[in-house]
């Protein structure tokens, strides 16, 4: 990573943004219109706002209590199929704020159970998309690294049971997959790689035990985070 600084001076920046947002809002909180000066402060639990945009209900928590949102669940409201005079809620997506700086780092989607379906992250909290979660059962299934712009898929890695089984690869950014990692019991074993642009391999390299790990020209990890988020995100 070439901009390793800006995270660090977008943190710095964005606490001080942060305390005179805080500074310049006190006593004239618009969001609730309930809060005055000193009220809540002092409670040891985050403050709650609730209000509705369209059909959905909005929950803000601000669990740093500096008077802006760090996470945001949204809610659709419908009626119990058990009793039709009975109206429940469920959630149907969660933003979180990870730096506190306003701009949302992971917007996770549920579905009609409550579980995590997809969830959109910023790793390096730089306001761009780094990686697009996809889970099956609640188990990280699938996931997407985004190029540069945030939209382009360099990578997709696969999972099974929560464990990395195979990556692909698109090295020179012409949208089609060029190389493949094959692992097990998530040691990289053996890589493909497609060397004419016909989406076949033509060329296979054995990284398994018999191998020298760690060596050689071939290099697998190119410009990806490598960290791997939330495999098991809660269900609300
Ligand atoms: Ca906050
Ligand atoms: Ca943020
Ligand atoms: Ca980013
Ligand atoms: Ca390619």
């Amino acid at each position: 990573m070439t901009d390793r600084h800006r995270p660090q001076t977008r943190l710095a920046t964005a606490a001080v943004l942060a305390l005179s947002l805080a500074g310049l809002t006190a006593g004239c909180a618009s969001d609730s219109g309930s809060t005055s000066p000193g009220e809540d402060i002092t409670m040891d639990k985050p403050r709650v706002t609730t209000s509705k945009e369209g059909d959905l209900v909005v929950k803000r928590f601000d669990l740093d209590k500096n008077g802006q949102a760090d996470v945001i669940k949204y809610f659709e409201r419908f009626k119990s199929p058990d009793n039709p005079d009975v109206t429940k809620e469920r959630i149907v997506r969660k933003e979180i704020d990870l730096n506190g700086d306003g701009t949302v780092d992971i917007t996770r989607y549920y579905d009609d159970e409550g579980t995590a379906q997809r969830e959109t992250v910023d790793l390096n909290l730089d306001g761009t998309i780094d990686a697009t979660n996809y889970y099956d059962n609640g188990k990280l299934a699938r996931k997407e690294v985004h190029g540069k712009d945030g939209e382009s898929v360099i990578a997709t890695r696969f999972y099974i049971g929560g464990k990395l089984q195979r990556v692909e690869r698109d090295r020179n950014d012409d949208g089609k997959v060029d190389l493949w990692e094959y692992y097990e019991n998530e040691n990289l074993q053996r890589i493909g790689r497609d060397l004419n642009g016909d989406q076949k391999i033509d060329r296979w390299i054995n990284r398994g035990p018999e191998s020298t790990p760690n060596t050689g020209s071939e290099r697998p990890t190119v410009g990806e985070p490598d960290s791997e988020p939330s495999p098991e995100p809660d269900s609300g």
